[in-house]
């Protein structure tokens, strides 16, 4: 699949290790496929999260999940896994590992890197081979523990207007807050715990499509 910046509207992470069990990672994931995300990422990471042959499985279930419903897949931070299941895409941070190597390993996979602030931005600018950009965390979250400092809308204005890339915020979204992050020039919002924590699934992901 080639990548599209519209896939970024609506952009979904989650891994085993947000949630309590596996049955509620398939219950959710699947209330927000059919709801209307328009991108989901497997991100199985932190204290918690799956390895080996239990990652593995879970993530060709995602891939099954995610082809019933037409919606592209990107793995987190596991290049080999992304290739072997499937999938449409994968997603890295700046620490994990050479940069360039990894979007060399990831063809013919789009590539996603995580951005936190400008010294980030200038070290990939000019690097071919991205698709898109995350940038985060934008506002404090409890659900990633070594998260960068929060950069606020100014620091996510400040990036998305230099992107050469598409770019989707991440960080402390929530329904409230949501409208802030849309009216930048952002292509969409990147959320784990406004869907996990939310009460009404499809009803968050309504109000979302029509922001
Ligand atoms: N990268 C930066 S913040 C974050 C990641 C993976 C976690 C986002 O989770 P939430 O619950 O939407 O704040
Ligand atoms: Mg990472």
């Amino acid at each position: 699949m080639t990548f599209d910046k519209s896939m970024l509207a609506r952009y979904f992470v989650l891994g085993t290790q947000n949630v309590a069990n596996e049955a509620e990672f398939f219950n959710i994931l699947e209330q927000a496929l059919v709801s209307g995300i328009t991108l989901f990422q497997y991100r199985e990471k932190g204290q918690h999260a799956l390895t080996g042959n239990d990652k593995l499985r879970v993530a060709q279930q995602v891939r099954q999940l995610t082809t019933k419903y037409r919606v592209p897949l990107v793995i987190d931070d596991d290049i080999a896994l992304a290739h072997v299941v499937n999938a449409d895409g994968v997603h890295f941070g700046q620490g994990d590992g050479n940069i360039s190597e990894n979007i060399k390993a990831s063809a013919p996979l789009f590539v996603g890197v995580s951005v936190s602030n400008q010294a980030e931005y200038d070290r990939i600018a000019g690097l071919r081979g991205i698709d898109n950009i995350g940038i985060g965390p934008v506002y404090e979250t409890t659900t990633k523990s070594d998260a960068s400092p929060t950069i606020g809308i100014a620091g996510l204005n400040k990036i998305v207007n230099q992107s050469q890339w598409p770019s989707v915020a991440i960080g402390g979204i929530t329904q409230k807050n949501l409208p802030d992050v849309l009216a930048t020039n952002v292509d969409g919002a990147a959320v784990v715990s406004m869907i996990t924590q939310s009460k009404n699934i499809s009803e968050t992901i309504n109000i979302w499509k029509q922001l």
